[in-house]
């Protein structure tokens, strides 16, 4: 027998701009289906360059040892001022890159390691910013023009049709850690707030941007309090981002699909989306890190299953890489976790 229907089914959950372009609301409709489906992998400048490369035509280290691309594909705007950002991928290398990851049916995330904004220090210069660029502060007029040139960046994100490329934009990520100038250690969380909206304000508002979701990421943490400490608000968020890098201890398995679940059932309940915005372990030390650690948090319980995506880090060279590359030790075990029913990968083009 069918229940009746009650009346108060959740609506389909929209973005949080109301004014979001088709294309966007699609893509949100898309990772909430999808959720129930499987786990999309991830994989940070994938495309760009790779352990030993850098600049080679469809190639990703993801591909040498998969024989598939990711189908989330992570990028950085830091150095947005400049030709080149901060790892050295040209931002029109990167267009061309989102562009072509767009039409393999891959979904791109971008985050912003933006220099300090009053010291002209890089991101990890945590001398106080962020009251400074806030309205009405000494640098808000010149840190909106760094907005300006991250929205002209997104302008440059067009599909064939004219459309543009909806993405997922994760700025001030690991914002409950204190690395940043936007971190615990340099603001407050009243001025992180603002400073979230503010941004989005600008871009979508003041810039008329609308093909964006926005993912809010702190790092390392598995309990509901800790995750909604400078949280913007309902209205501010599409994705419940988890940055996490504690999994590299088998005896932190549990904890790392316990925060898992936590950002699923509480995106759940929000109309959210939730994503394992950043993880891995430098140089991939365990083999069988794949099915070992990461396959089983995702598979901590049916709503640590539910995580749209999971996003390792950049492969720069031997020394600094979270993927795994051809030859590397991982690279068996991590064609199981390719294989298994859970996870999604993009096309072998
Ligand atoms: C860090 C390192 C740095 C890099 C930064 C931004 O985790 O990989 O080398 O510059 O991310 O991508």
């Amino acid at each position: 027998m069918t229940a009746l229907a009650t009346g108060v089914e959740k609506a389909t959950p929209r973005p949080i701009d109301p004014q979001a372009s088709p294309e966007t609301v699609a893509l949100f409709h898309r990772l909430h289906i999808q959720s129930s489906k499987g786990v999309l992998f991830g994989h940070q400048d994938t495309s760009a360059y790779g352990v030993g490369w850098r600049g080679d035509k469809n190639r990703s280290d993801i591909k040498d040892v998969s024989g598939h691309w990711p189908a989330v594909y992570g990028w950085d705007l830091g150095d947005i001022h400049k030709s080149d950002n901060l790892d050295g991928v040209s931002f029109k290398a990167m267009t061309r890159l989102i562009i072509e990851a767009d039409a393999r049916g891959g979904i791109n995330t971008l985050s912003l390691h933006l220099d300090n904004p009053v010291t002209g220090g890089n991101a990890w210069d945590k001398r106080p910013a962020v009251e400074k660029i806030l309205p009405g502060g000494t640098h808000h007029a010149s840190f909106l023009k760094t907005l300006d040139q991250v929205a002209n960046f997104l302008r440059t994100l067009k599909r064939k049709d004219g459309k543009f490329i909806p993405v997922v934009l994760r700025p001030f990520h690991e914002h409950n850690q204190d690395w940043s100038w936007w971190g615990t250690k340099a603001c407050t969380g009243k001025e992180f707030v603002a400073l979230w909206k503010m941004t989005i304000k600008h871009l979508r508002e003041t810039r008329g941007i609308h093909h964006l979701l926005y993912a809010y990421s702190p790092q390392d943490i598995s309990t509901k309090n800790a995750y909604l400490e400078r949280y913007p608000g309902d209205n501010f968020v599409d994705v419940f981002g988890l940055d996490y890098y504690r999994g590299w201890h088998w005896k932190e398995v549990p904890r790392f699909g316990e925060a898992l679940s936590m950002i699923n059932r509480l995106a759940g309940d929000r109309g959210k989306v939730a994503a394992l915005t950043e993880t891995g372990v430098d140089k991939v030390p365990n083999s069988d890190w794949w099915t070992q650690y990461l396959l089983k948090a995702l598979k901590h319980d049916e709503w640590s299953r539910k995580t749209a995506w999971v996003l390792v880090w950049r492969n720069k060279f031997h020394g600094h890489h979270f993927g795994p590359y051809a030859g590397h030790p991982s690279a068996p075990d991590f064609i199981k976790f390719q294989s298994d029913p859970l996870t999604i990968f993009g096309p072998n083009q």
